[in-house]
């Protein structure tokens, strides 16, 4: 497989070059910055109209959309993190499609408005609307990783686990997944995996 991440590693391409990296798949890495240095430029918005990081080059197929990404390098790689079966696929589908509607944005904005954006820019109406939001899935999230082994889908690490661990990740520097037991050693397990610590050393934070 020949795979072309672009995408600068503090962006969300940094779940592609985990995958990657869990895949054992040889990849190029272009950093394209955002913004108008890059990802608005002609040349790349050619690749991603969107204007977007990351973007994918896969075999020739060029794909935008990091979760989507994800699941089809894991599927064209085969192996244990991709589906075994079309029910598989279709969890892994599910759960991924649930971290990108029902977690990342608020988790985005928790991780802004708490820690990342100055404070006299910070909104905390906004922070306690993404807290409150954040309360339901985060205990789904639970209650199926408490009652299934630890694992989102077939028992065992996958593309889902990537993909949706990659979303909860905005929640690093907050203490929301303090009392879910589960999902705080999930999460851990996850990003302490060897392929994860290589990933995320790209990003030199
Ligand atoms: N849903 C897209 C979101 C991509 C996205 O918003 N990327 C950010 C960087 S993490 C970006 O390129 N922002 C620059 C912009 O929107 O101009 C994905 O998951 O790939």
């Amino acid at each position: 497989m020949k795979v072309t991440i672009y995408g600068i590693a503090k962006s969300r391409a940094i779940r592609n070059l985990w995958a990657c990296e869990e895949l054992g798949l040889p990849y190029t890495h272009v950093p394209v910055v955002y913004g108008p240095e890059g990802s608005r430029k002609p040349d790349f918005l050619a690749i991603n109209p969107n204007g977007r990081v990351p973007a994918a080059d896969i075999d020739g197929v060029m794909m935008w959309e990091s979760l989507a990404i994800n699941l089809h390098l894991a599927k064209k790689a085969g192996g244990s993190l991709a589906p075994e079966s079309l029910d598989e696929d279709g969890l892994m589908t599910m759960w991924s499609m649930w971290a990108l509607t029902e977690v990342e944005g608020a988790a985005l904005a928790v991780l802004m408005n708490q820690t990342v954006k100055p404070e006299a820019e910070r909104d905390a109406a906004v922070l306690a609307k993404s807290i409150e939001t954040l309360k339901a899935p985060l205990a789904v999230l639970e209650g199926h990783l408490a009652s299934h082994g630890g694992y989102l889908v077939g028992n065992r690490f996958t593309i889902a686990d990537l993909n949706v661990s990659a979303c909860v990740y905005y929640l690093r520097y907050s203490n929301l997944v303090d009392d879910k037991p589960a999902v705080k050693a999930w999460y851990q397990a996850a990003t302490s995996r060897p392929a994860a610590k290589k990933a995320f050393a790209l990003r030199g934070d």
